[in-house]
């Protein structure tokens, strides 16, 4: 029986929190300082700090060689990414996404006058459900985005053929999916395209940045002019662009997490395992599995808090919190009660049943390089504690 009276105990260790430096989600991982320091120097003496300078051009050929895909299109941003990838793909009217992402793939959407369609989820993978998807076509629908969210491939075979019935272009957020899988083959390579987050909080981080992975030859070309204000030669623009370029130091810093990959995996592997042993047994308490015949970046470590639990979600942060645990409630509420989703389609959620549930439940713990196995413990115990009260 869930105790919702609030009288728990928040520090579960007393006056002073577990952790006297906060835990963060999203800490970043950087890779070797010297290396980083070495590519610096090259850039300050090269004097070529922008406008696809040379270390860009390695990290996407780098990029694109990993993920076996035939263009990396490197960006200042995921959102601006998104931005330049909807519209080399002319995308207009009506795009179906789900509401259970973070608010850039809506607003990406809604920046450039297009209606952003909001889907249900499927509860068991917390990505679109494809035929919650067929539901929301209408005439003015020409394309789907669909999320990999936390690093799983979306419902990718469903989705395209559901784009090809129809007409509709796909493409694919994967802003969480970098080095990830989907049926073996690495994500990057499914829809028209996919846009990469490379923010300092993702898995692989380049301070800021992203990229827009496509097998697409003319694609590719478009959105490399658009991220250069269309600009085709020293005076000559043939498209509405806009600046969407990395810089080489952001580019330097790529190169350099890639180098580090294998370890950041093994790190968040590690906490996850620690994570999956720990909670097994908590009434109520479940974990987004991985499907372990894939390639994961295990990078979000999402927990699920069930009827069953005796406290609930918001306690549980609230006493995560308490110590220094600063666990996030990704991503609630769902983009259709977020500003201006709320008040254009107020009764958005009637369709949305299984996003509003999911966005209820879910706290993502921390993990990552600077998370050892030593915290990855003393949080499970810490909610073991509190949850069995
Ligand atoms: N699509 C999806 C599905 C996405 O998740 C995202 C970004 C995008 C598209 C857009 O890509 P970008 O345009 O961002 O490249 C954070 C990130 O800012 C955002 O990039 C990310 N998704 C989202 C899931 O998380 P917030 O609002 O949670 O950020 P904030 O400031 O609360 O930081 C998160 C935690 O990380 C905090 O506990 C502090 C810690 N942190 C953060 C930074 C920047 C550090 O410890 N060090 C740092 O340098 O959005």
């Amino acid at each position: 029986m869930r105790d919702n009276s609030a009288s728990r105990p928040l520090a579960i260790h007393g006056a002073a929190p577990a952790f006297k430096e906060p835990l963060h989600v999203g800490r970043p991982n950087i890779g070797d300082r010297e290396e980083f320091l070495k590519y610096a120097e090259e850039i300050f003496d090269r004097r070529w700090l922008s406008n696809n300078g040379p270390m860009v051009q390695e990290l996407e050929r780098q990029i694109a060689r990993y993920l076996d895909v035939k263009h990396c299109v490197a960006m200042c941003n995921g959102t601006v990414a998104l931005e330049i990838a909807i519209r080399a793909l002319a995308l207009e009217g009506e795009v179906i996404i789900p509401s259970y992402t973070f608010i850039a793939t809506a607003h990406a959407l809604h920046w450039q006058a297009i209606t952003p369609v909001f889907a249900d989820i499927d509860p068991a993978t917390h990505t679109l459900d494809a035929e919650a998807v067929r539901r929301m076509i209408t005439p003015r629908t020409t394309g789907i985005i669909g999320v990999h969210l936390w690093g799983r491939g979306a419902a990718v075979e469903e989705l395209q053929s559901i784009a090809d019935e129809h007409g509709l272009r796909l493409m694919f957020d994967a802003a969480h999916a970098f080095a990830c899988s989907h049926k073996g083959r690495m994500i990057g390579n499914f829809g028209a395209c996919e846009v990469l987050s490379f923010h300092a909080t993702k898995f692989f981080n380049t301070f800021e940045g992203g990229a827009v992975v496509t097998n697409n030859d003319q694609l590719a070309e478009t959105m490399r002019l658009m991220r250069n204000f269309g600009f085709a030669g020293l005076d000559n623009v043939i498209y509405p662009g806009t600046n969407g370029k990395m810089i080489e130091i952001a580019a330097a810093m790529g190169l350099v997490n890639l180098h580090a990959l294998d370890r950041v995996i093994d790190a968040n592997l590690r906490n996850y395992r620690i994570y999956q042993r720990d909670l097994a047994d908590l009434p109520g308490i479940t974990l987004l599995s991985f499907d372990e015949s894939e390639r994961n970046n295990y990078q979000y470590v999402v927990m699920e808090v069930g009827a069953e639990c005796p406290v609930s979600r918001d306690q549980i942060i609230q006493a995560l919190h308490a110590e220094n645990i600063l666990a996030r409630k990704y991503f609630w509420p769902g983009c259709h009660k977020m500003q201006p989703y709320r008040e254009l389609y107020p009764h958005a959620g009637l369709l949305l049943p299984n996003t509003e549930q999911v966005a209820d439940r879910v706290v993502v713990l921390p993990t990552g390089t600077t998370v050892s196995e030593a915290d990855a413990a003393t949080i499970c115990g810490i909610l073991r504690s509190f949850i069995k009260g």
